[in-house]
């Protein structure tokens, strides 16, 4: 293989402290070959026109970082327009969230085809390209149109949902054929392949060949489901660090006479929050021996404030924790804590192991990398559990977790009461099956499967 390539909308620098996992793999890979990282800079030039894009390169070891700056519409119409309110919402189920403004389109197409343009001069013809989620599905098709033979993989970091509900997409069948000028599209999940499988067979008259290869317009596609992992080593050390070991001591003393319930993510309506606060205030109605003991502490961490859905996300959750806080709440016990904010990274293990039960509740999630991270932070001797969505993708793998209909505050708090109750040699069981799931399929399996399977893949768009 060549040189690799990394395409993302944002590239984090893998040898910073503050990396994470993912950064760190592909990080691996990039040092390894001498590559390159490629996406936006982060900075919204005030006075650039749309489309300009200046070009900044860098090196970090034996890899080069090159990032363009977006101008205001561009980032507005592609950024928050297209990405985060057609796409994001709609391959989240949420098409009531969905804003199809056709200027976003336009933004949108701007971009990808500036980030081809830009992309493209600095491409070598040996090199292989891995074009990371949802705001550069065209990508591809761009850098085809300018001429590029090199192979190109797709990875999408988010669920693709059943055809229908793609197909509520204005400009579906432009987006979706868009991804026969990859030669491999990675999703998260069987059910995400599942529905991809459908949509272009039922809706872009794709034939389906051996070996998940879809063909259609001259052009083949192979599809396949690369489910992610995490660095369960840099996780593990992480663990082991003052600040984790800190926190851990920390929260053990703060919550001596409580139940911990922890959540942390990012504050998302894919993230099923308010769902989770309901299904714990039906368990201390339900479950008087609750009271004075389980407490939810959530941390959910600023994201697209600027998108309307999530102030209105914030508010909902205000009111809530706040109604519960003083329905049930006393003068020495608060049920919820509530905090919006991004907690350190070496401070997340130890936030997880000194919690009795990981409440990871997505209404819908690609994977949930959070789940994983949980189980690995436990101390195998004295485990908590993990009640986890269905609607996650890690649900296909993690099987051994209590799983749990997140729109069913019900039977969430039956759960979370058996969790809360689970024997120790069951809750020991089921963490050494989770762990050894975890571990086997990391993120450098990942990654090396990922690029395997592109390296092998034969399809008619690199060749022709
Ligand atoms: P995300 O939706 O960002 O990612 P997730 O997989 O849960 O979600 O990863 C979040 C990461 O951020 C975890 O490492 C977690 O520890 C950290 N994090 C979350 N909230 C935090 C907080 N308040 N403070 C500190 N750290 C916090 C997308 C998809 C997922 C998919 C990943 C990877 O939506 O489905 O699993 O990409 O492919």
């Amino acid at each position: 293989m060549g040189r690799l390539v990394v395409v993302s909308n944002r590239l984090a620098d893998p040898r910073k402290p503050a990396a994470g996992g993912l950064a760190v793999a592909l990080g691996e890979s990039l040092q390894r070959t001498g590559g390159l990282w490629f996406g936006w800079s982060g900075t919204i030039a005030q006075d650039m026109a749309d489309g300009e894009g200046h070009l900044h390169t860098r090196s970090s070891g034996k890899v080069t970082l090159a990032t363009v700056d977006l101008s205001r519409n561009d980032y507005e119409t592609y950024y928050e327009g297209y990405a985060n309110s057609v796409l994001w919402p709609v391959f989240h189920y949420r098409l009531d969230l969905a804003d199809f403004n056709t200027r976003y389109l336009a933004g949108y197409r701007r971009v990808n085809q500036l980030f081809a343009r830009k992309l493209k001069a600095l491409l070598r013809d040996d090199d292989t390209i891995w074009v990371h989620d949802y705001h550069l599905i065209p990508l591809a098709a761009e850098l085809r149109a300018l001429g590029c033979r090199q192979r190109i993989g797709f990875f999408l970091h988010i669920p693709l949902p059943p055809a229908l509900l793609i197909a509520a997409i204005p400009q579906h069948d432009w987006l979706m054929r868009s991804l026969f000028a990859y030669d491999l599209v990675g999703l998260q999940s069987q059910a995400d392949v599942a529905h991809c499988i459908r949509y272009m067979t039922t809706e872009a008259g794709a034939e389906l060949l051996p070996g998940q290869r879809l063909a259609a317009n001259h052009a083949t596609v192979e599809v396949r489901a690369f489910p992610i992992g995490i660095d369960v080593q840099e996780f593990t050390r992480l663990g082991q660090s003052p600040e984790a070991l800190e926190t851990y001591e920390n929260v053990c003393k703060e919550y001596s006479r409580r139940q911990l319930l922890l959540g942390i993510d990012r504050l998302d309506y894919s993230k099923g929050i308010p769902q989770r606060v309901r299904a714990f205030r039906e368990l201390l109605e339900r479950y008087p021996d609750n009271e004075h003991s389980a407490t939810l502490l959530m941390i959910a961490s600023p994201s697209r404030d600027a998108v309307n859905a999530y102030a209105d996300l914030r508010h909902e959750l205000e009111g809530l924790c706040g109604a519960i806080n003083g329905n049930f709440g006393d003068i020495d016990w608060m049920p919820v804590r509530y905090i919006h904010r991004t907690v350190a990274r070496k401070r997340v293990p130890g936030l997880c192991r000194a919690s009795r039960v990981g409440l990871v509740t997505p209404l819908r999630d690609g994977m949930n990398l959070v789940a994983k991270e949980y189980v690995v932070a436990q101390n195998p001797e004295d485990p908590g559990v993990l009640v986890l969505s269905r609607f996650a993708g890690a649900a296909e793998q993690l099987k051994d977790a209590l799983l749990v209909n997140p729109y069913d505050a019900q039977g969430m708090a039956e759960s979370i009461q058996a969790a809360l109750h689970m024997p120790l040699q069951e809750r020991q069981r089921r963490h050494r099956s989770l762990l050894e799931n975890i571990a086997r399929f990391d993120v450098h399996w990942w990654r090396e499967s990922f690029l395997q399977a592109l390296q092998s893949s034969a399809t008619s768009a690199s060749a022709a």
